[in-house]
């Protein structure tokens, strides 16, 4: 949550996050501002040359060399970052036609809008790398890149759109703060963008479930019961722990990622516990409590088996959510072929101009 509405001290409500989000935005300007070391001096050179600007927290953009393996891991990366926010875009355009209110209806419509065009700068950012926006979409449909597991579990109740701001976006504003400071220059950039829009999703979600949880017992107990479903997937979210996921130490050298997995899942953790009292909701993890000699939460870790069979397709809504995006693909067929026929027509119009 990312303001005192409520009443929490300005770091426990995550508010630490938003002045993060602003200091890598400094940080970037002021990494523009400095003079990079001039070109690499020789094609022998570009190794090395890739090594110091990454060294430096300086950018590498588009033009510049990069280790082909890095170029993969960030397209893999930005791609399954875009086709999550349009996937993501489902479970609660489930919702918009049944929002309790008109102001709550309008809420979501733009939250959920915000979400298509975080995913349209992703995309954007992924193309830089030499792909283009149609391969990335045909690689989502024939199930060949991935998205977040989250968006496979079903929205069942209006308290879900509000364990979503919550939970959901609140566990992606802790992985994505750090990557406004990722190496890759146009990734960094789209991330601030996202993370300032991020934070508005997460307070909207918050105050849902703020209102339910100090309305009436059924609202509360529909609070809590979409506390209850969704806690654990949220925790699932930051991925396998370290000593399981396969791109983190690469990932880290490269300042891609900036944290492993489990450290952030634990900032997770350590964020939400003041956030859950102040709704007077329980978090479902009999085993949490304090640790004074870690200065952190003890938690539950979530089923990381389960993780794999939804990552693996096989969710309770994985089915669903790719039939709905190929439906939605197919349904959209003649909206592109118009845009590119009219795109041809100017391209052809201003080639007349120029040899007027
Ligand atoms: N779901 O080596 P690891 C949002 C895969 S959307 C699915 O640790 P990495 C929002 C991983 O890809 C939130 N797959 O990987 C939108 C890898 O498989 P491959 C999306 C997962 O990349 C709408 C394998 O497991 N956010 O914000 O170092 C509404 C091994 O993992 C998951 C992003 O995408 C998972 N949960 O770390 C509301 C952020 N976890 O590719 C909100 C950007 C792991 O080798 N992404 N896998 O076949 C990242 O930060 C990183 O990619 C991850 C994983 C932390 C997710």
């Amino acid at each position: 949550m990312y303001g005192n509405d409520f009443g929490a001290p300005e770091e426990a409500s995550g508010g630490g996050l938003l002045g993060e989000v602003e200091a890598a935005e400094a940080a970037l300007r002021e990494a523009a501002a400095r003079q990079r070391r001039g070109a690499p001096a020789s094609d022998d050179d570009l190794a090395g040359f890739f090594a110091e600007v990454v060294e430096a927290d300086q950018k590498i953009e588009p033009r510049d060399w990069m280790p082909e393996a890095y170029r993969k891991t960030l397209i893999r990366q930005i791609a399954q970052h875009a086709h999550s926010e349009i996937i993501g875009m489902q479970p609660e355009g489930n919702w918009i036609s049944r929002a309790p209110s008109l102001k709550r209806k309008a809420i979501l419509l733009a939250k959920v809008q915000d979400e298509a065009g975080h995913g349209l700068y992703l995309y954007a950012a992924a193309e830089t790398l030499g792909i283009s926006r149609d391969e990335l979409v045909d690689l989502l449909l024939n199930g060949r890149q991935k998205y977040s597991s989250i968006f496979n579990y079903p929205t069942l109740t209006w308290a879900d759109v509000g364990a979503i701001g919550w939970l959901v976006d609140g566990a992606a504003i802790v992985n994505q703060v750090p990557l406004c400071r990722c190496s890759y220059g146009p990734y960094a950039r789209a991330m601030i963008r996202i993370c300032k829009e991020e934070s508005f999703h997460q307070r909207q979600g918050y105050e849902i479930l703020h209102t339910l949880s100090h309305g009436t017992p059924e609202q509360k107990a529909m609070a809590q019961d979409a506390l209850d479903r969704w806690w654990y997937p949220s925790l699932a979210m930051f991925g396998p722990p370290d000593g399981e996921s396969t791109h983190s130490t690469q990932s880290m050298a490269w300042k891609i990622k900036r944290f492993s997995n489990d450290e952030l899942r634990q900032r997770f953790v350590d964020m939400c516990v003041q956030q859950a009292e102040i709704l007077g909701l329980t978090i479902p993890d009999p085993d949490l409590r304090w640790n004074d000699e870690r200065q952190a939460y003890d938690f539950t870790q979530p089923d990381y088996d389960e993780l794999m069979r939804v990552i693996s397709g096989d969710g309770p809504c994985n089915r669903q959510r790719m039939a709905h995006r190929r439906q939605a693909h197919a349904d959209g067929a003649w909206v592109r072929e118009a845009a590119t026929a009219y795109a041809a027509k100017r391209a052809a119009e201003n080639k007349e101009k120029v040899a007027a």
